[in-house]
């Protein structure tokens, strides 16, 4: 009997790619699985987020110095939860707490693997109903198995990410993630309440008509930076422009529409922001893994991104991501 497997879920996929690399633990199916459960409890509330009294501030102001809201605890509650209690991951570093977290169980300090995630990004549109999303970064720990995580499991550059993903809660709910295999994305089947491949084996246009940034800023950003702005609204018969500006403000959503249908999306450093607005560890490293496996490119303007040492948990650094021949472009206003 021919069975259909024409659509498989997260979790087939993960399992099939296990039976694919027999030699591979099972651990990191195990946790792309945990974070597929939490994502979707995520969802329900996002989905939601208009109807019940779970707006507004939670009261609190995070490492970042932004007003938190009740939503963005939640999906780090949700997080937090699935890894501790999985199979495959030792601590976890979020957007949301200061310091990293350690999970002192045995189970957990025999695990593999640490993760770092921003549990809910764009939080600011939640109130306007605009697409937001997770993103999350896997590295496997460089301490020894059967001891509590270090900080040096987590500050390590990007370039040693397992796998990285990210979540957007949009029109349709995704999650899209890569590892050394490729990107592949999923889209949640409510009528299931699975994920289920959509988008497999993704790959970023080499070009694109779409740049990204926020326009406010452009008389801080640096002299290229301005140059190629400008360049990218002049008609163009070489690059095909004018380009088509979008920015939504909501980092997944930018960036993921970029992903798709090419593009290039830029969080550059400004006058008074010099290493830009977005996180590191959470949020640009995890994104530079997807887009250059995706066959992009992703740098601060001078290194790629997962080339960066880090320092500390919660560093900024400023972001161009995209288009492969998009991002070249760009590069020639710095020579
Ligand atoms: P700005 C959302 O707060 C976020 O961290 C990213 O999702 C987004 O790309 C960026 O900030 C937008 O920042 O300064 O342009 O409003």
């Amino acid at each position: 009997m021919n069975i259909n497997r024409s659509i498989l879920t997260l979790d087939e996929f993960t399992i099939q790619q296990l039976r694919d690399f027999p030699q591979a633990t099972g651990e990191l199916s195990s946790l792309l699985r945990d974070i597929g459960l939490a994502s979707k409890r995520v969802n329900v509330e996002v989905n939601k987020a208009g109807l019940v009294d779970i707006l507004g501030d939670a009261g609190t102001i995070n490492v970042q110095g932004e007003d938190v809201k009740k939503l963005d605890v939640y999906a780090n509650n949700q997080f937090w939860g699935v890894l501790k209690h999985g199979i495959s991951c030792a601590g976890i570093g979020s957007e949301e707490m200061d310091d990293f977290v350690i999970f002192d169980d045995a189970v957990s300090m025999n695990s593999k693997y640490v993760v770092l995630f921003d549990p809910l990004d764009g939080s600011g549109n939640i109130d306007v109903n605009v697409s937001i999303g997770t993103i999350f970064s896997v590295f496997r720990r460089v301490s020894p198995l059967g001891t509590p995580c270090t900080v040096e499991d987590f500050l390590q550059p990007g370039h040693k990410q397992v796998a990285a993903g990210y979540v957007i809660y949009g029109s349709s709910t995704m999650l899209v993630y890569a590892t050394k295999r490729g990107v592949n994305g999923f889209t949640l089947d409510p009528s299931i309440g699975e994920f289920t491949l959509s988008h497999p084996n993704i790959q970023c246009p080499p070009t694109g008509k779409i740049y990204s940034v926020n326009h406010g800023n452009f008389f801080q950003y640096d002299l290229p930076v301005r140059e190629y702005i400008t360049a990218c609204q002049k008609k163009n018969k070489s690059t095909g422009g004018p380009y088509t500006q979008r920015y939504i403000g909501s980092m997944v959503a930018d960036v993921h529409r970029n992903l798709i249908k090419g593009g290039i999306f830029m969080y550059p450093g400004t006058t008074d922001k010099p290493a830009g607005k977005l996180r590191l560890m959470y949020e640009c490293n995890p994104f530079a893994f997807i887009v250059e496996k995706a066959g992009g490119v992703a740098t601060d303007g001078r290194q790629r991104i997962l080339d960066i040492m880090p320092e500390s948990l919660h560093q900024r650094t400023p972001l161009f991501i995209g288009s492969k021949l998009m991002m070249e472009e760009l590069d020639s206003y710095r020579k």
